[in-house]
């Protein structure tokens, strides 16, 4: 007898070469317009899929995870981060959570090195003010930046992508610096050339670039709060490809009006999608560089997400640990 397939529910548009595997193998519900769902259309789809595929932008909480019906099972993130996902409630509810780790390591560590670049050497100012007609030709003294090289790099969170990042750095001449809730393997400290950090806020103090590569959960919530921002030197620039939470934006906002901290390259907001007025007429003072979270936007790393999801399915479906599984012990 033919096994039924199951229903699986995807909550924004995929790439069709991702869907159309999808369609072939499950029982696969699409959302073509890729309007995001709203809560009360999240809960149906948990109350009758068995399995659902949700995004960054979608609210998984708990009060929505006690509406699951019987045969829910598994939520397969589209996403490594999965902040949006309360991992603890869907355990308790019997729920397996699985993310796409590894496929969107080297873009957003391409991302990373594309913000420090774009604020050090003041590259969308550049490009606008061609753009806008304002280039009256080459002068030794406008829209000069700051160099890169043989400058000090503090990484905040050296996992797979913090490593990515100190990786490229190295090779752009940085010295590379790391604060880490673990040390990580001498192999790797020797091979990236780096200075571990115990102490964040030591490390911060003493950085002319920041970047910000851990992932977003209860113990790094405002890590680089209000009181350790106020560490960084003046002549500091901070940059975020992981999460907006991570930093109290409010608090950076002010520093940038201050001029307390030179310059923050953000592809990730606290409240987003909502981007504060505040930062985008700092953006236009050219104090700040804002991308759309778009670290891993890339036709490769969306499609290989995918095909992380589907192998997730897959193995969650044939009785198999999926090998992308995400437990709480792991945030
Ligand atoms: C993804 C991300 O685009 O995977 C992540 O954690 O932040 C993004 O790069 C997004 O999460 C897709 O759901």
């Amino acid at each position: 007898m033919l096994r039924k397939k199951p229903l699986v529910i995807v909550t924004r548009k995929l790439p069709d070469m991702v869907e159309t595997r999808m369609r072939e193998l499950f029982d696969a519900r699409l959302n073509e317009s890729d309007k995001p769902m709203s809560q009360a259309e999240l809960a149906q789809a948990l109350r009758i899929a068995d399995v659902l595929v949700p995004t960054v932008t979608d609210r998984i909480d708990a009060p929505l995870i006690e509406q699951a019906g019987e045969q829910m099972k598994l939520i397969a993130n589209f996403g490594n981060g999965v902040d949006n996902i309360d991992v603890v409630a869907a355990l308790k509810r019997g729920l397996t959570v699985t993310n796409t780790p590894g496929v969107l390591t080297d873009d957003t560590a391409d991302m990373t090195m594309a913000l420090i670049l774009a604020v050090a050497r003041r590259i969308v100012e550049g490009a606008n003010a061609v753009t806008a007609n304002n280039w009256t030709g080459w002068s030794p003294t406008w829209m000069l930046g700051g160099r890169i090289t043989g400058k000090r790099l503090g990484i905040v969170g050296m996992g797979r992508i913090g490593q990515a990042v100190a990786r490229r750095a190295k090779a752009f001449g940085l010295s590379i610096h790391y604060h880490n809730r673990r040390r990580v393997h001498s192999a790797i400290e020797d091979e990236l050339e780096t200075t571990y950090w115990e102490s964040l806020d030591q490390m911060l103090a003493r950085m002319d670039i920041v970047s910000v590569n851990c992932p977003h959960t209860p113990a790094t919530y405002h890590l680089l709060s209000a009181r350790r921002l106020k560490l960084l030197r003046p002549s500091a620039i901070l940059v975020n490809t992981a999460r907006g939470e991570i930093i109290d934006e409010a608090a950076l906002i002010r520093m940038l009006e201050a001029g307390e901290i030179a310059g923050a390259g953000l592809d990730v907001f606290e409240h987003e999608p909502a981007v504060s007025t505040k930062l985008m007429r700092l953006a236009k003072a050219g104090k700040v560089t804002l991308l759309p979270h778009m670290g891993s936007a890339t036709v490769e790393g969306r499609v290989d997400m995918g095909e992380k999801v589907i192998v997730n399915i897959r193995a969650f479906m044939d009785g198999h640990r999926p090998p992308d599984r995400v437990l709480p012990n792991m945030l």
